[in-house]
């Protein structure tokens, strides 16, 4: 199950409570004050891990809460402080706290200390003073944070396959990467999210497949838009079409309708007629063009690689000089 969405209530543990201690010995009548400090309680802290893949863990742990410190005790014994949770999660998880993004975990280790656990009292031995020498006061520990924390998984992908149902995305991701996601004739056969390595030279750039688009998809037709989120950090969309079909024109506009919905309007977008090898393709493809005028198509058969590696390379290359931009 591919989990991106989850609400989960972290509670840090509570500081432990200062003591009130007098030295008691034989020979030393009016001993000072010994109460140690109480120690501190368990943080929440959130990982991002390469093994982490979905948010599934969180399905069933929903309440986490950490230890308390231990109270201070007599003899100046300090309370010991308890150990934090680390709660693993996908890279590419983003933290939410009343809506308003607190981390943002892109690389594998970035960390945050969603609850901070409570700082442990004072025990009345640091309460004394030279005319105060007997104090009877120690402090409380402090509670800790308790909080509704949510967590939103977007994967990390240089590049998003996107376009209608059967439009050969999945098959696209196969011939190019070692995914091996679901293909088959008929429309929504991927339901979840997959990424794909593939490898130029001796670079390399991410691919997401996500599941196909139609008409309606920001009203939560088909499989709704809700995966768009997963390319939304991507620098390059693949649009795949259909060449099979007649219709590929209206199609295509129809899924630049909903990615501009989705802010994705102005992403770069290559143009990639698929299924060149069907033969009614070419003339489809010549209609296209007309109608696309101007703007570059890339022809390919995911199915036999006709095109293809042309086309990697071509997203090979416009990614190397994206970077090379942001860095100048
Ligand atoms: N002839 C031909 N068939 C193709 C080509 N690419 C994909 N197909 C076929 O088209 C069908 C759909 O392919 P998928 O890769 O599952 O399509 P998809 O875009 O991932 O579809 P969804 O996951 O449902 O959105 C399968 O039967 C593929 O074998 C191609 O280049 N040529
Ligand atoms: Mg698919």
């Amino acid at each position: 199950m591919f989990i991106d969405d989850v609400t989960i209530h972290v509670k840090a543990g509570d500081g432990g409570n200062g003591c009130v201690s007098f030295r008691r010995e034989k020979h030393v009548p009016k001993g000072g004050p010994d109460g140690g400090d109480g120690g501190k309680g368990g943080d929440i802290i959130i990982e991002a891990v390469p093994h982490q893949r979905t948010l599934i863990n969180f399905l069933h742990r929903k309440h986490i809460k950490a230890k308390h410190g231990q109270h201070g005790k007599g003899k100046k014994m300090f309370g010991r402080n308890s150990p934090d949770i680390v709660l693993e999660v996908p890279v590419g998880t983003v933290i939410k706290e009343n809506e308003q993004t607190i981390a943002d975990l892109c690389y594998q280790g970035n960390r945050i200390i969603a609850a901070h656990g409570g700082r442990g009292g004072k025990g009345n031995a640091k309460f004394a003073t030279s005319t105060k020498r007997a104090p009877r006061i120690a402090e409380e520990g402090k509670e800790g944070e308790e909080k509704d924390i949510r967590l939103e998984l977007r994967l990390i992908a240089d590049v998003g396959l996107v376009g209608y149902p059967n439009s050969g995305k999945s098959t696209l991701l196969s011939r190019i990467s070692h995914a091996r996601p679901k293909i088959a004739d008929y429309p929504f056969t991927t339901t979840e999210p997959l990424l794909g390595v593939i490898k130029v030279h001796d670079s390399s750039f991410v691919a997401a497949d996500i599941p196909g688009l139609i008409e309606g998809a920001h009203n939560g037709k088909g499989m709704g838009n809700k995966f768009l989120a997963h390319i939304s950090r991507t620098k390059i969309l693949l649009h795949l079409i259909d060449m099979s079909d007649k219709n590929s024109y209206s199609k295509f506009n129809v899924i630049n309708k909903e990615l501009s919905l989705y802010n994705l309007g102005n992403r770069a977008q290559i143009i990639v007629a698929n299924k060149m090898d069907i033969i009614t393709a070419q003339t489809n493809l010549k209609d296209l063009r007309k109608k696309l005028h101007s703007k570059e198509i890339f022809a390919i058969s995911a199915l036999t690689g006709e095109g293809v590696k042309e086309l990697i390379y071509y997203v090979d290359k416009l990614l190397n000089s994206e970077e090379r931009q942001n860095y100048e």
